[in-house]
C-alpha cells in the first residue's frame, strides 16, 4: 500500500553501498535466535492467548502478580545459543500485551513491578553480549493493555463495525499512545547500550486496522536512526516505499520460493521460524520440528540469500523448553563442522545448477560452492555442467576428498565425448551427518 503523503519521504541518507556495509555483520551471520517470553509464558497456551481467549485487563492481571521466573539465568541461554551456532539473538521487550520485561518510566505495566522485581532485558542484554552475541529489541507496536490504545481487529475485544469501534473508543487517544511508544522505543535504545536489532511487530492497515499513521512510525523510525545510527530495522512499520524506513523484510512461517526482489534488486530478509508454531511457550504443543527439517530451515534460506531467526519460548520459571535444548544442540552438533556453509555465504551463481534433492550456498570471499545433500546418492552425484569449474571436491565435515570423474557419452560407432558434466563418488554409506555438506573449490 502506498500512501503518497510519504512516499516521497527520506528518513535516512544513505548510498546502497553504505546500507550493504551497515547490513554486513547481520548478512554473513545468517542464524540468530529470537525469543518470545512475556506474561503469557504462564498461561503457556500461545503469546495470543489474551486476544484468543478474550481475556480482560482484569483477569489477565494475575499473571502480573504472580510472575517470578526464579531460574532465569542468561548466561545459559546465551551459551546455548552461541553453541548452536546463532550469532545474534533478538527478545520481546515488549509483546502485544502490553508488558514491558524492561524498567520503563513510562509505565507500572512492567517486570520490575512484578515479584521478580529485576530488569530482565537488563540482565540479558549483558549476558548475550558477554558471550559475543549481537543484540536485538523486539518492541510491538500492538498494545492490548495501554489505556489509550484503540479497540482494533486484532484487539481481545474486536470491534467490527464503525459504531462500535466509535463507542468504544470515545476516551482512547492514539496520539497519547503514540507518545507513549516514541518514549519506549527511546528508552530502550538508549539505556542499554549499542542495539544492532529493532524489531518492530506489526501493522495491520484498513479497516479497524493500524498502520504508519497511527503509529507514527516516519517520526519513529527517524528517532530511532537518529539515536542508533548502526541499527538494522524490520519492516513492519508499513514504511514499505519509504527510503530508510526499513532494512530487511521479515516472512514468516512459510516457505520462501525466490530471493526476495523489489524493482528487480534483491532484498535482505530474515525468516522467523517457530520449533512448534506458537513463539511463547506452549506447554501443550507436541509437534515440533526435527533436525533435519531445522536444519533445511536454516540452509534453504541462505540457499535464497536470506537468516534464519529461530525462536525459542521460554517457560515461566525462566528456562528453556527440553526439547528446545535439544533441538539447539543438534543444531549446533552440525553446525560445528558444516557452519562454512553458512557463516559469509549466500545464494550460489545462476550457471550453477543445484543436483536433484540438494541446496546449494556459496561463498563469495573464498568462491567455494557448498552442495547439501537433503537426499543421500546412491554413489555417484552429476554436477550438471560443471565441468571446467571445479578444481577440487570434500565432506565438509572431515575434510574427506571427494573424487571428481567426466561421465562419457557413447556414440553409436564414433568416438565417446564429454557431456559437460561431472560426477563425484560419494561413498556408499552416507556419512553420520544430518545433512551432509560437499564443498567444492571452484575455478
Ligand atoms: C507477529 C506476532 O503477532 C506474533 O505473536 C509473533 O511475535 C510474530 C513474530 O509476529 O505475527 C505476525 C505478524 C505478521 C505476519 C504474520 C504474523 N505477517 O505479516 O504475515
Amino acid at each position: 500500500i502506498v500512501n503518497s503523503a510519504y512516499s516521497q519521504e527520506k528518513i535516512w541518507n544513505e548510498t546502497p553501498e553504505q546500507k550493504k556495509e551497515r547490513l554486513a555483520w547481520w548478512t554473513d551471520a545468517r542464524f540468530g535466535m529470537f525469543i518470545h517470553w512475556g506474561l503469557y509464558a504462564q498461561a503457556a497456551r500461545h503469546e495470543w492467548v489474551k486476544n484468543r481467549e478474550r481475556i480482560t485487563t482484569e483477569e489477565y492481571q494475575k499473571y502480573f502478580e504472580i510472575f517470578n521466573p526464579d531460574l532465569f539465568d542468561p548466561a545459559d541461554w546465551a551459551k546455548k545459543a552461541k553453541a548452536a551456532g546463532m550469532k545474534y539473538a533478538v527478545i520481546t521487550s515488549k509483546h502485544h500485551e502490553g508488558f514491558t520485561m524492561f524498567d520503563s518510566k513510562y509505565t507500572d505495566y512492567k517486570v520490575t513491578n512484578t515479584p521478580y522485581s529485576k530488569d530482565i532485558i537488563k540482565e540479558w542484554v549483558d549476558a548475550f553480549r558477554a558471550e559475543g552475541l549481537r543484540i536485538g529489541f523486539y518492541y510491538s507496536l500492538i498494545d492490548w493493555h495501554h489505556p489509550d490504545y484503540t479497540i482494533d481487529s486484532r484487539h481481545p475485544q474486536r470491534v467490527e463495525t464503525k459504531e462500535e469501534y466509535d463507542k468504544l473508543n470515545k476516551n482512547r487517544d492514539m496520539a497519547v499512545y503514540r507518545e507513549y511508544m516514541k518514549n519506549q522505543v527511546r528508552e530502550i535504545l538508549t539505556s542499554y547500550g549499542k542495539i544492532d536489532i529493532l524489531w518492530l511487530d506489526f501493522s495491520f492497515p484498513g479497516e479497524f486496522g493500524k498502520g504508519r499513521d497511527d503509529w507514527g512510525s516516519v517520526e519513529l523510525i527517524k528517532m530511532v536512526r537518529e539515536l542508533q545510527p548502526g541499527i538494522i530495522i524490520d519492516d513492519r512499520a508499513d514504511l514499505q516505499d519509504v527510503d530508510g524506513g526499513w532494512d530487511f523484510m521479515t516472512p514468516e512461517q512459510y516457505k520462501v520460493d525466490k530471493w526476495p526482489e523489489i524493482d528487480g534488486k534483491k532484498i535482505p530478509w530474515e525468516t522467523c521460524q517457530t520449533f512448534s508454531g506458537s513463539w511463547g511457550y506452549y506447554r501443550d504443543e507436541y509437534t515440533w520440528k526435527d533436525n533435519k527439517q531445522l536444519l533445511g530451515l536454516l540452509i534453504e534460506s541462505v540457499s535464497k540469500g536470506g537468516n534464519l531467526l529461530l525462536n525459542v519460548g521460554p517457560t515461566a520459571r525462566g528456562v528453556f523448553d527440553e526439547r528446545a535444548d535439544v533441538a539447539l544442540e543438534k543444531m549446533g552438533e552440525w553446525m560445528k563442522f558444516n557452519s562454512r556453509s553458512i557463516y559469509g555465504c549466500t545464494q550460489a551463481p545462476n550457471e550453477f545448477e543445484a543436483p536433484a534433492n540438494s541446496l546449494l550456498t556459496y561463498n563469495p570471499e573464498t568462491n567455494r560452492l557448498y552442495i547439501h545433500l537433503l537426499d543421500y546418492p546412491l554413489q555417484k552425484l552429476r554436477l550438471p555442467g560443471y565441468k571446467g569449474k571445479v578444481k577440487y571436491a570434500q565432506f565438509l565435515h572431515d575434510a574427506s576428498e571427494i573424487r571428481i570423474s567426466e561421465p562419457r557419452q557413447h556414440n553409436r560407432g564414433g568416438d565417446d565425448h564429454s557431456t559437460g558434466d561431472l560426477d563425484l563418488s560419494v561413498p556408499v554409506a552416507k556419512p553420520n551427518v544430518e545433512i551432509p555438506v560437499i564443498e567444492l573449490f571452484l575455478n
